[in-house]
């Protein structure tokens, strides 16, 4: 019983060293009744990233403030580092906004079929991750293709 209780000890002291590093935190502003975004929380959950979850009454105000162009507009507002990322984007765009300071935000517009926390068996469409640079210009940062 004790060795068994020692070795549970020692795979939890294993499994804390192992996460011990920091996780990142996004803030993730949305409408309280919106099932999507929190299937994008769960993927942003399951890829390491610590997400704190805001329900508001007001999306568009938050957008506003937040300098989300209205072209590059979807459902959730996401926070990281004071940098926005709009829309179902996934991780990969993500890592690479945290290392690119020329870059306000990021976003996938609407709400593409296929994208993260957007798979409801519907046929996927193409869709694009959009960077917005600090003068105001969107760039493309990733090109998803129908596969
Ligand atoms: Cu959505």
């Amino acid at each position: 019983m004790a060795t068994t209780q020692a070795r549970l000890a020692l795979v939890a002291a294993l499994f804390m060293a192992g996460s011990a590093h920091a996780a990142d935190v996004i803030d993730v502003h949305r409408d309280a009744n919106c099932g999507c975004c929190k299937d994008w929380i769960k993927y942003l959950e399951t890829n390491g990233f610590e997400v704190r979850d805001h329900v508001e009454s007001n999306m568009s105000a938050i957008k506003q403030q937040l300098g989300v162009a209205p072209r590059l507009g979807s459902c959730h507002t996401g926070v990281i580092d004071g940098k926005f990322i709009e829309g179902h984007v996934p991780v990969a765009q993500i890592h690479e906004l945290q290392k690119r300071d020329d870059l306000t935000g990021i976003a996938v517009p609407g709400m593409p079929a296929g994208s993260p926390g957007m798979d409801y068996g519907q046929p996927a469409q193409p869709y694009q991750v959009i960077g917005l640079t600090q003068d105001g210009k969107d760039v493309v940062m990733a090109d998803y293709a129908v596969k």
